[in-house]
């Protein structure tokens, strides 16, 4: 090499540092990376056994009082998002559970979040001073700046999967949270108002004006799920990726039920061999009931009652039921996120 050749390299090298100096950078040798073809996920499909998970939740349920712990929460942390932990780069799952007794105070954050009740009956949430009662198979809604407590008069512990989007928030930056000087809320609102005069979404109470983005009703009854899905039968093949899929919608909008967090719930036949769907949206599946398995990319996940799955955007999925039974599935997305903003993508595959 010649010596003008040397120099030449040396001023180029050092023209690089320079730009460090005054915050700079050359945007060819990032194109690939901030340009890319296809999305990737930092996060890895996952699964989380409920029997596991309740075993270790009673454990500290034993050494570690309510008061101390705000909110008694194992996270679902995806092993490729351990800090900060979440589930999947834009929404978190948790499981959840109180005693006879305890009350988890009143807060109030920007996060939207919501409940699926797992087991046990008697506790309430209070939510904007609305008391919403908790029963196996609900979906209810605490949507962000909502304030919200729980309350356990009942017997025996309560368990539910916290869905939140607050990996979402924080990447935006938008985290504002406070706490209500009161061990609980007062009741403002008669119990459990909110989902009966919304009770099908298709007569709305025309005398309220909607007030923020999410939907009204606090609880989403099970009672009324099970009723849909006997109202359609079992004739119908529904979705051939996801069956008899139906979404909860806020009745103002027909949209979904909170603006960053879309919920659905599906009823999956006996032996039901799903085709393989992707979508650029994250999604975690719970199993309301059933046992079955799930590929997702290279995994293949073995489940029951109570698991939790994680499917990292643009990762194949594929449900498989058990013979013997059908399989409910409660799912959440980050997908009213992603049409919002116009890259909402899905495919299927044939096999
Ligand atoms: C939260 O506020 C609750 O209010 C549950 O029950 C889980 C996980 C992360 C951040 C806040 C609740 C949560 C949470």
């Amino acid at each position: 090499m010649s010596q003008e050749t040397t120099q030449v390299g040396d001023n180029v090298a050092s023209a690089y540092e320079e730009l460090k100096e005054i915050g700079a950078a050359p945007l060819w040798r990032f194109y690939g990376n901030l340009f890319r073809k296809e999305p990737l996920s930092q996060a890895v499909p996952y699964h989380w056994s409920y029997e596991r998970f309740r075993r270790s939740i009673e454990f500290f349920t034993g050494v570690m009082s309510l008061e101390e712990a705000e909110r008694r929460v194992l996270m679902m942390v995806n092993p490729g998002l351990q800090d900060p932990p979440a589930t999947l780069t834009t929404l978190f799952a948790g499981l959840q559970t109180i005693m006879p007794g305890e009350t988890a105070r009143p807060h109030r954050h920007t996060s939207n979040a919501f409940r699926f009740i797992i087991d046990g009956t008697g506790a309430t949430t209070t939510v904007n001073g609305e008391v919403v009662e908790m029963r196996p198979g609900d979906l209810l809604l605490t949507p962000g700046w909502h304030w919200h407590d729980h309350v356990h008069a009942g017997d025996g512990p309560m368990y539910w999967l916290d869905g939140l989007d607050y990996p979402l928030v924080n990447l935006l930056e938008g985290s504002f949270a406070e706490n209500l000087d009161a061990p609980r809320q007062e009741q403002t609102v008669p119990t459990g108002l909110s989902s009966r005069m919304f009770t099908h979404g298709r007569l709305n109470p025309a005398f309220l004006t909607p007030a923020g983005q999410s939907s009204p009703i606090g609880n989403y009854s099970w009672e009324q799920t099970q009723a849909t899905f006997d109202a359609i039968g079992d004739d119908l093949e529904g979705s051939r990726s996801d069956g008899i899929i139906l979404d909860y919608v806020n009745p103002w909008t027909g949209g979904p039920v909170m603006p960053t967090i879309g919920c659905r719930i599906a009823r999956l036949r006996d032996g039901f061999v799903g085709q393989a769907r992707r979508t650029s949206s994250n999604m975690i599946f719970h199993v309301v009931e059933g046992s079955g398995t799930t590929q997702v990319g290279d995994h293949s996940f073995t489940w029951q009652r109570g698991d939790t799955i994680a499917v990292p955007l643009w990762t194949w999925y594929r449900h498989m039921v058990a013979a013997g039974s059908h399989a409910t599935l409660f799912s959440y997305t980050d997908e009213p996120v992603r049409r919002s903003l116009g890259f909402f993508r899905e495919e299927t595959r044939e096999g």
